[in-house]
């Protein structure tokens, strides 16, 4: 399953990011929510269901919106030189090799020192926060390959080619493929038998970025002043309120408002069961969403998964003229995948025995068969023909 990981210093909401894109998302999308360890969950995107144009209904959306399930890592909280083994050390970074990208949380509010000591909001300029995750994260890949470096280089003969292939080898484990280092290695025009520190480092920043895409969330921006919000807005920066997400979720599960993740805003179905505060709570709610166009959890979570690591969605079914599976289930799968995959892609994702029984696909749409080296297109619906089943 595609992954992505919540990294950042302590204090700054990973937490409750990951309580409130995991939770309630068991009756949204009737999925299992599955607790693999304490701080992996199971999350969603929202992507609006190929159902209605079809002119059908699928049983899985709600009301033509669709969750498809990724996972989520709470990754530990991170302090400054924590790749020396400050804090709880490396730990984080271990979580990070299963994320396929990285979601930066910011404490956009300046409520929390660089370490994540509360000092009261707007005390503390998250703009200094941004670059060190990269850094630490930067430092642990150098420390890694140094601690390897003469062996790589003895193994290798001064090889560049085999350097890279030692490189590859030695970070597999971290989810960074050789056809990455190769690339890397490539665009750096580094002389990798002569390579120092500082080239090294250089190289593993932007190995990790090519590796491990990063975004910025400045979360708690329900609490931010204005002056903090304005500074981080040209940074690229998608702000979020996860305790507001987490606060509409909760009261959605109760069935006292409408509301699906990633609305621009919540409508209450039963205002005479909230207490002033309640009411008073969601209103501030309302307010911060429309000022931001929502909460921003949903969104940021869209964003890694459509723009940062650039995934379709494509339908499998087994009946084209239904939309359906061969129990008559229509749409009953949707799955990310990446730019550029094939109906083979697509097959083996099914099922291995599936795609190596492949033999060809028939585009549901058009009803016309397409062949195993057509790429497919975000929305595709596709079925295939294959010797096993
Ligand atoms: N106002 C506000 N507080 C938040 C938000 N997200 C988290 N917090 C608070 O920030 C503190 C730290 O949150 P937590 O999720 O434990 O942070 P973590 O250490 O990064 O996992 C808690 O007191 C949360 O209630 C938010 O969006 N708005
Ligand atoms: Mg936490």
């Amino acid at each position: 399953m595609i992954t992505l990981a919540l990294a950042g210093k302590p204090n700054c909401g990973k937490s409750t990011f990951f309580k409130a894109a995991t939770l309630a998302n068991v009756e949204i999308a009737n999925y299992p929510f599955t607790t693999i360890d304490a701080n992996h969950g199971v999350a969603y995107v929202r992507t609006p269901c190929v159902c209605r144009e079809l002119g059908t209904t699928c049983g899985v959306c709600k009301d033509g919106v669709r969750f498809i399930p990724i996972g989520l890592i709470d990754v530990a909280g991170l302090v400054p030189e924590a790749h020396k083994g400050r804090g709880l050390g490396n730990q984080f970074l271990d979580h990070l090799r299963q994320a396929d990208a990285i979601l930066h949380i910011l404490d956009a509010s300046g409520s929390t020192d660089v370490e994540g000591n509360p000092v009261g909001a707007g005390s503390h300029n998250p703009d200094g926060d941004i670059e060190f995750l990269e850094y630490e994260m930067s430092m642990w890949l150098y420390g890694i390959l140094e601690k390897h470096w003469s062996k790589i280089q003895r193994s290798s003969q001064g090889k560049t080619s085999s350097m890279v292939l030692s490189i590859a080898e030695l970070i597999a484990g971290l989810g960074i493929t050789l056809e990455q280092v190769k690339a890397v290695e490539l665009e750096s025009g580094l002389d990798m038998t002569r390579a120092q520190e500082p080239d090294l480092v250089r190289f593993c920043r932007r190995l990790l970025s090519v590796a491990k895409p990063m975004m910025l969330v400045g979360n708690r921006v329900d609490e931010a002043p204005d002056a903090l919000v304005e500074g981080l807005r040209n940074k690229g920066i998608h702000f979020a309120t996860s305790a507001g997400e987490l606060a509409l979720r909760n009261a959605a599960s109760a069935g006292i408002i409408r509301y699906l993740p990633g609305d621009p805003s919540f409508s209450v179905l039963k205002p005479e069961t909230l207490n002033p505060a309640q009411k008073a709570g969601l209103q501030r709610i309302a307010a911060v969403m429309g000022k931001f166009g929502g909460t921003g959890v949903q969104e940021a979570l869209n964003h890694a998964i459509f723009s940062l690591l650039d995934l379709m969605v494509v339908y499998p079914v087994e009946d084209e003229h239904k939309y359906s599976d061969s129990q008559g289930r229509v749409l009953p799968d949707a799955f990310l995948m990446k730019k550029g995959s094939t109906p083979r892609d697509l097959a083996f994702r099914v099922h291995t025995e599936i795609g190596e029984g492949f033999l060809f696909a028939v585009d549901a749409r058009t009803k016309m068969r397409v062949k195993d080296t057509h790429q497919l297109k975000d929305r595709d619906i596709i079925k295939i023909i294959s010797t096993r089943r």
